[in-house]
């Protein structure tokens, strides 16, 4: 009798231990699973074509171009990493636009990232030394 009852008992005990730990896995696994899913899903496609390039110097030149070298006139809004290359302490780079200015610094050369989140206008890229003649500027849809 007694030993039926602790049997009893025991296997109570390890039905409830079972439940509530496969309950908490599933629910903590399905709620990492999607969470994932989800932040792959949307930054992927954007983050696979977002490279600019932007370069100035060592002459008086100044460009802003996508990884593939293509000059840019317009681009699709988003988030964007923008790799610049600043090969002169004589100039800088300095992006401006909706919710974005960035720019390396006049006396410093070397390369310089910056992630920017680029709205639908107009982006002014320039030297600011020399922004009459270093300048440019595209538009994003
Ligand atoms: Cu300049």
């Amino acid at each position: 009798m007694r030993i039926a009852l602790a049997l009893a008992a025991l296997l109570a005990g390890v039905a409830l231990v079972a439940a509530s730990c496969g309950g908490d896995d599933e629910a903590s696994d399905t709620t990492t699973e999607t969470t994932t899913d989800t932040m792959t899903d949307t930054s992927e496609p954007s983050q696979a074509s977002s490279g600019l390039k932007g370069s100035v110097g060592p002459g008086f030149e100044i460009s802003l171009v996508t990884d593939d070298d293509a000059v840019i006139t317009s681009l699709p809004g988003g988030s964007y990493e923008l790799e610049v290359e600043d090969k002169s302490s004589a100039h800088n780079f300095h992006l401006s636009g909706p919710g974005v200015d960035v720019s390396t610094q006049v006396g410093e050369e070397g390369n310089e990232s910056f992630t920017v989140e680029l709205e639908p206008g107009t982006y002014t890229f320039v030297c600011d030394p020399h922004s009459s003649t270093m300048h440019g500027t595209f538009q994003v849809t």
